[in-house]
């Protein structure tokens, strides 16, 4: 399973190639669409979310409801095309943190406009159009790509141990859908609360921030990836794919950077039975998915388009100036999180087929 995107922030819109998909699954445009709007939509997103609508069009791979095995296209229209159209607003002044300067040294440009577009996340919109047919073939499986959001700048959700949400399903389940109900994708409903008042602060201060988010992935069976070379690894495959997501600048399997301070006899999963009584390894050992829940936690950084820049320089003459800024969104973690189930989907998917093969599912 592969697949390609292409597009731009605010051209006219996103193209995504989802090549490797057996015949046979079932696709509804409108679950589709609902995956389109939950990563859209969130407190914090800014105003760009309003405009668009994720109109989309499939117009390859599909029939009569159910995938051919043809390589799938989806055409995503960028409504703000329109107001984009004719008018030219060049970035010589880059954003720390953002692509802007980096991307300029390397395509040597002065003005950064052309990198900032297409590294622009608007680009994940596509990514969560291929990752809906990775669910659904998922689905046929058993298996479901679930994610909640546990801080936001310096506000923490009060949640059950970590040890039960790595380890329970139920807990999973039940963390998702409290999450889906509050509009920083927060399981409690406090913490969220809490969570919109500082981004309503950060929004004042025209400043911006991140949050950690996990995800499970509930029911994967085990035998996923190999031990066998290191680009088979799932482990590997899994933190490659959520840490290409814009932000992303730190991803944790099960317990993460925190297993390094136990002791061995502390850190491992007694095996005593088909089942183990802990999930410190995230549900993979070896490389290779253990039948535990797989689970991860990704850390994203504040966006770096600040209303209230910080200093910079011109790229045409290298003075001291300030940051380029745009509109642009505060705070998008809960948008990550949906976006990194598409991304572990596609790996899982991609991993399923390499077992269990086949052309029809
Ligand atoms: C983005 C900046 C904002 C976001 C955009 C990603 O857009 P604009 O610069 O047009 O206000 O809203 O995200 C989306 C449009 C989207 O669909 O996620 C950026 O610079 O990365």
């Amino acid at each position: 399973l592969r697949f390609l995107t292409a597009g731009e922030s605010h051209g006219k819109g996103l193209v995504a190639i989802l090549e490797g998909m057996p015949a046979g699954i079932d696709v509804y445009e409108k679950e589709l669409l609902s995956e389109l709007s939950r990563r859209r939509k969130g407190y914090g997103r800014g105003k760009r979310a309003n405009i668009e609508d994720d109109e989309f069009e499939i117009i390859s791979g599909v029939s009569n409801g159910k995938t051919t095995g043809a390589p799938i296209a989806v055409v995503l229209k960028n409504k703000d095309y329109e107001n984009w159209k004719g008018k030219y607003v060049p970035i010589f002044s880059p954003r720390p943190g953002h692509a802007d300067y980096p991307g300029a040294l390397k395509y040597g440009f002065k003005d950064a406009r052309p990198v900032a577009e297409r590294a622009s996340a608007r680009e994940t919109a596509a990514r969560v159009a291929c990752g809906y047919f990775a669910k659904k073939l998922l689905e046929k499986a058993g298996v479901r790509v679930v994610s909640w959001v546990i801080s936001i700048g310096e506000i923490f959700a009060n949640l059950p141990s970590e040890e039960e949400r790595m380890k329970d399903e139920k807990t999973a389940f039940y963390l998702f859908e409290l999450a889906e109900k509050s509009e920083v994708r927060c399981p409690d409903l406090t913490a969220s609360q809490k969570m919109k008042e500082i981004i309503d602060e950060a929004r004042e201060k025209g400043d911006t921030l991140g949050g950690v988010f996990e995800v499970a992935a509930v029911n994967a069976p085990a035998g996923l990836g190999s031990f066998v070379h290191w680009d088979r690894r799932l482990d590997a495959r899994l933190s490659t794919a959520v840490m290409s997501i814009p932000g992303i600048k730190g991803v944790e399997i099960g317990l993460g950077f925190k297993v390094a301070n136990l002791f061995g006899s502390k850190a491992q999963d007694i095996i005593g039975g088909e089942k183990r009584l802990t999930n410190n390894a995230g549900g993979i050992e070896g490389g290779m998915s253990n039948g535990e829940m797989i689970f991860l936690r990704a850390a994203m950084k504040p966006i770096p388009t600040l209303q209230n820049p910080l200093p910079s320089v011109d790229l045409r003459t290298m003075e001291k100036t300030l940051a380029h800024a745009e509109r642009s969104d505060v705070c998008a973690v809960g948008s990550a999180a949906v976006v990194a189930e598409s991304m572990v989907a596609l790996v899982l998917a991609d991993a399923l087929l390499e077992e269990r093969g086949g052309s029809r599912w």
